[in-house]
């Protein structure tokens, strides 16, 4: 299967016909077959296929010599936000399986084993952590946490791994797997318009995390209820999204509230309570960690007035992510010099940056939209990708 054949098997999962938009949550029909899609792919290739306790999957190419240590990792995620593009995540996979096939046909004699991972949950979408499979693996959520968090329609990530055949209490840190990989290389679709050539190499994750904010008040009737009367949390949520973004702009942040929930949600009914959640990001720990403070005090300053009460709580934060720089500059060496960038998206790269020397490429948006149908890449400069991440696959599996 050529790149283009498998992106267009790939294209139709989980896609709203109306808007463009993917909805592939982790362990949803569309993602199911997404992994089913992803499972082909590995037996196609001839490639064992390894379902690790926390739901993340890799399929292998070992060298003919038997070696399973020192692999060399890459791979990307399945899921997607609500109404995600084509590309954040799925790129990076179906060009993995293309590099692979490029060093086959190519006759590259692998001394490390190459593996093509599929992280679980990446966007957190369904529940709420970003990176679920990877920070289980690398040992940076506590796995009872972990088995707790409760999708939308309050099922817990303990049942849907159950259901998926997986024992949650078998989830957690994985020193097996992570002590038989040397290194990890994630290609993703750039997330922003900087780059002016195909492919571009990643220097760094900005510090980010997410908050949620909890709004309680009075559910009562929206016509028969006084100003006076009311305990609207609805209030002081309006004030938290204007504060969010008055904040970003005093620290020099970025802020987003994009998700909300209102209870009961009744077009004529005061809402007895509003959950919202923060997402903050920045160029420095300091500079973010203000940003939501100061977002968490207007909240509450204008709750007061209106006797809501609110409660804060971090659900996940990553503080900046250095890539491994020797891995970084050799990815720029082997590409024969590559423009290097920062980006303001969080990736598992990021995650098992604590725990592997990784590295990660970009390849060109020319729209520059991300987590929208917008997000696009050329197929040229996909290809592109492909070329890249087989030489430096190549280059690090022979090492
Ligand atoms: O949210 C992010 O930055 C990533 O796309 N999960
Ligand atoms: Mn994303
Ligand atoms: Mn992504
Ligand atoms: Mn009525």
């Amino acid at each position: 299967m050529s790149f283009e054949e498998m992106w267009r098997a790939l294209l139709p999962v989980g896609r709203d016909a109306a808007t463009g938009g993917y909805h592939r949550f982790a362990w949803t029909p569309p993602e199911l077959e997404c992994r089913a899609w992803f499972a082909d792919e590995a037996r196609r290739r001839g490639m064992p296929l390894e379902h690790d306790r926390n739901g993340n999957m890799i399929a292998w190419w070992y060298p003919e010599d038997g070696t399973r240590d020192r692999a060399v990792l890459t791979g990307s995620h399945l899921d997607s936000v609500p109404g995600g593009g084509a590309f954040d995540g799925p790129l990076g996979i179906v060009s993995a399986f293309a590099a692979v096939d490029l060093l086959r046909e190519r006759g590259a004699a692998l001394r490390r084993p190459i593996g093509i991972a599929a992280f679980a949950e990446e966007e957190g979408a369904r529940f709420g952590v970003a990176c679920l499979g990877s920070r289980l693996l690398a040992g940076a959520i506590d796995p009872a946490r972990a088995r707790a968090l409760t999708d939308g329609d309050g099922r817990t990530f303990a049942e849907v791994l159950h259901g998926a055949g997986l024992d949650p209490d078998a989830i957690g840190p994985d020193d097996d797997l992570l002590g038989r990989v040397g290194c990890y290389v994630e290609l993703h679709v750039e997330q922003g318009r900087a780059l002016a050539e195909p492919v571009g190499v990643a220097s760094s994750i900005v510090p980010h995390g997410r908050w949620r904010f909890g709004f309680a008040g009075e559910g009562n009737h929206a016509g028969t209820t006084a100003l006076a009367d009311r305990r609207d949390p609805m209030i002081p949520f309006a004030g938290m999204v204007l504060a969010a973004r008055d904040a970003a702009e005093r620290n020099g942040t970025v802020a987003t509230v994009g998700k909300v929930r209102v209870v009961p949600g009744g077009v004529n009914a005061i809402a007895s309570s509003v959950t919202a959640w923060l997402d903050a990001r920045g160029p420095a720990d300091a500079a973010v960690r203000r940003t939501v403070d100061e977002v968490g005090a207007a909240a509450r300053e204008a709750a007061r007035p209106h006797r809501v009460t609110v409660e804060v709580a971090e659900e996940s934060y990553t503080e900046i992510v250095d890539f491994n720089l020797a891995l970084r500059d050799r990815l720029v060496r082997t590409l024969g010099g590559a423009p290097v960038l920062p980006t303001g998206a969080g990736h598992d790269a990021g995650v098992l940056s604590a725990r592997l020397p990784t590295a990660m490429l970009f390849v060109r948006n020319p729209t520059g939209v991300s987590h929208a149908p917008a997000e696009h890449a050329e197929t040229a400069d996909c290809l592109a990708g492909v070329e890249a991440l087989a030489a430096v696959l190549d280059d690090l599996a022979r090492g």
